[in-house]
């Protein structure tokens, strides 16, 4: 009889309820008229009298457990639903940190957001391209060196699919499916065959400006210029122009801004020279107009591209372009407070 007492301890210790019918089931089932606990009483009657008082005194003890039982089912069952509510829904959650913007997209955003006050719209292509859209188109002569495997990443030769080395392709693009006047800048990453460096990489970002027109003049190029130079460098900014040579337009310029850390003084930033190299420009080569049906007796127009890498290298004195590629947040997270 002590164990099944001790048996019936045990299976109640086990139970587990959730609601308030089980409750009553695990009443029936140990303290009903039929209950565990009735057989066991049933049973003392016929025990001899000598073990009454230590038997007696068990049986009461379990009774209270599952007395005591019932009752802490009951309390938990109350708190329960409290519990769940106990959490406020309405709360904000957690905060998610926010990523910072990429050094060279506020950058291609800034020089957008000039050329836009200019009336410029941005065009986009694709970045594998053919030989007529990047070179062919652009006058580049037979034999030249870009067209080189060594050069240029080819993916086929013949028929050519390459990736493109330079942005001129969404330009090329732009004036095959539109008649003048056209005035778009035209952000993109490009593709050329080098070794990494500090200097140099396999990709790297250009924006290049196109502006077709009647009567369009060098004196607007530079006008053009100055305005971008001194909204996106300052002001006090000043330009100078020289000459250079570009397959793609005659006559062919790179421009300069006065040094933007030391204001044309000198210092190491410009090499002690007062200048920065910027971008490269022109007026769109007669033969280049012509390759997209437009007439040169009728329009001309200009022509610029810069790397942004470059310009994002002079405005934040980044000294590595690898750093642009490598996303290690210690450095992208220096431009948290950018937009
Ligand atoms: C540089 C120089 C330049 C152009 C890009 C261009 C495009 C067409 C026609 C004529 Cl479709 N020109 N683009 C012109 C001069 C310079 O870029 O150093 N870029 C990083």
């Amino acid at each position: 009889m002590l164990e099944k007492l001790e048996q019936i301890k045990k299976e109640a210790e086990a139970f587990v309820v959730n609601s308030e019918e089980e409750i009553e089931a695990f009443r029936i089932q140990y303290l009903g008229k039929k209950g565990k606990m009735n057989e066991v009483f049933a049973e003392f009657k016929k025990v001899p009298n000598e073990q009454k008082r230590e038997l007696g005194k068990k049986i009461n003890e379990i009774k209270t457990f599952l007395q005591e039982k019932i009752d802490r089912f009951h309390q938990e069952l109350q708190k329960q639903p409290e519990e769940a509510s106990g959490d406020d829904l309405t709360l904000p959650g957690d905060p998610v940190k926010w990523g910072t913007r990429h050094p060279l997209s506020i950058v291609r955003r800034e020089i957008i957001d000039i050329f836009s006050r200019l009336g410029y719209v941005v065009a986009d292509g694709p970045e594998i391209e053919d030989d007529h859209h990047v070179f062919g188109a652009l006058n580049f002569p037979e034999e030249h060196p870009a067209r080189d495997m060594q050069d240029t990443f080819f993916i086929e030769k013949q028929p050519d699919v390459l990736l493109r080395t330079h942005t001129s392709s969404i330009q090329v693009r732009t004036m095959e499916q539109n008649d003048p006047p056209i005035r778009v800048i035209c952000p993109g990453r490009v593709f050329r065959n080098e070794a990494i460096s500090a200097r140099a990489h396999c990709i790297f970002h250009q924006i290049e400006g196109l502006y077709i027109a009647k009567d369009v003049s060098f004196a607007d190029l530079k006008q053009t210029l100055l305005y971008f130079a001194r909204e996106m460098f300052g002001a006090d900014t000043q330009i100078r122009l020289r000459p250079s040579y570009f397959p793609f337009t005659e006559p062919s310029a790179e421009m300069d801004v006065s040094c933007t850390i030391c204001g044309g003084k000198g210092c190491n930033v410009c090499k002690y020279t007062g200048w920065l190299e910027i971008m490269g420009c022109g007026m769109v080569d007669p033969n280049v107009l012509e390759s997209s049906d437009i007439d040169p007796e009728v329009y001309s127009g200009f022509a610029f591209g810069m790397g942004i890498e470059r310009i994002a290298m002079l405005k934040y004195q980044v000294k590595d372009l690898r750093y642009y590629f490598e996303n290690d947040v210690r450095f992208l997270a220096q431009f948290e407070n950018e937009v």
